[in-house]
């Protein structure tokens, strides 16, 4: 039996949490097309006949221009302390050096995402040369985490870099995550995918009660932090039409998640600068 820890770095945006989600074929980390979507270190534990990989989720890598950002960099970077394996992630059109040479005493794969967009091979094959060029990688693996292209390819390379090892969870376990985050992210991933521009990341979202009854539906009260007054207006909506909208497309998703029906009650406050605030951060969750 083989088993470790293997860390999932690249900058935002680059297709980290879809990879995660395509290994454990199961939905478990927010997606979405917009940088900055996953703020939290997020484990996701696959566990076959001959191995158990803990995967680990990341914030996307850049440059930090408030107190949220920088924890977020710290959570991506204290991932790899401690772990077997590292997939640095890239898009076919940049060359990650930068961020390969700040991975240190971990064999690195390069991993080239979204390969599904390319019309033509060749620039790739070039690409994959100039990394195997560089010392310290062990293996340069084209991907698409959408398609599954390279998928497998990818896990028996990781597969093969673990140590032998008895399992560090129980089989069935898929996460160090309970039900309530998986809940806020769903909830905070609809906010990214239905609301343009800056909203999204000016909201937090806490679960503030999460009761489960023995006959009917288990009760969800989230509350969605923002930074000022005018998001919160914005993100009800006229009439709070749109919030109604994103509640069930988040209830719909959840209840599925959690397999039970839920009643989801959604409250919008305002936290003001809340993004500036490292004690506001740590009550909402986000710690390196
Ligand atoms: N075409 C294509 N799109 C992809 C692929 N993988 C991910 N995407 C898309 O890229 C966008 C970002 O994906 P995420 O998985 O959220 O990326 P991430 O690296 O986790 O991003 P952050 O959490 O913001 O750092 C989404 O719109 C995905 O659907 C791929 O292989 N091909
Ligand atoms: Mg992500």
């Amino acid at each position: 039996m083989k088993s470790g820890f293997c860390a999932i770095l690249g900058k935002a945006n680059v297709g980290k949490s879809t990879l995660l989600n395509r290994f454990l074929a199961k939905k478990l980390c927010a997606v979405s097309d917009k940088p900055q979507t996953t703020r939290h270190r997020i484990l996701g534990i696959l566990t076959d006949e001959n191995a158990q990989i803990v995967f680990v989720d990341t914030p996307g890598v850049m440059k930090p221009s408030y107190e949220l950002q920088k924890v977020m960099i710290k959570v991506a970077f204290s991932s790899l302390a401690g772990t077997d394996v590292a997939i640095v992630m890239a898009e076919p059109h940049t060359v990650e050096e930068e961020l390969i040479h700040k991975v240190k005493d971990v064999p690195v794969i390069v991993t080239i995402n979204k390969i599904d967009l390319l019309k033509k091979r060749e620039p790739l094959y070039n690409l994959i040369d100039r990394y195997r060029e560089m010392p310290d990688i062990r293996v340069v693996c084209p991907i698409s985490a959408l398609t599954g292209e390279g998928i497998n390819t990818l896990l028996d390379e990781v597969k093969s870099l673990l140590p032998e090892g008895e399992p560090f969870y129980p089989e069935d376990i898929v996460s160090d995550r309970d039900e309530r985050f998986f809940c806020s992210e769903i909830i905070r991933e609809k906010l990214f995918r239905l609301y343009g521009e800056e909203i999204p990341y000016t909201a937090a979202v806490v679960i503030d009660e999460f009761i489960e009854r023995e006959k009917g539906k288990t009760y969800i009260k989230a509350i969605i932090y923002v930074d000022k007054e005018s998001v919160k207006g914005i993100i009800i909506g006229r009439g709070g039409k749109k919030l109604k909208k994103m509640g069930g497309l988040a209830r719909r998703e959840i209840e599925y998640f959690i397999a039970k029906p839920i009643y989801l009650d959604l409250w919008v406050k305002v936290r003001k600068e809340w993004r500036r605030n490292i004690h506001d951060i740590r009550e909402f969750g986000y710690t390196s």
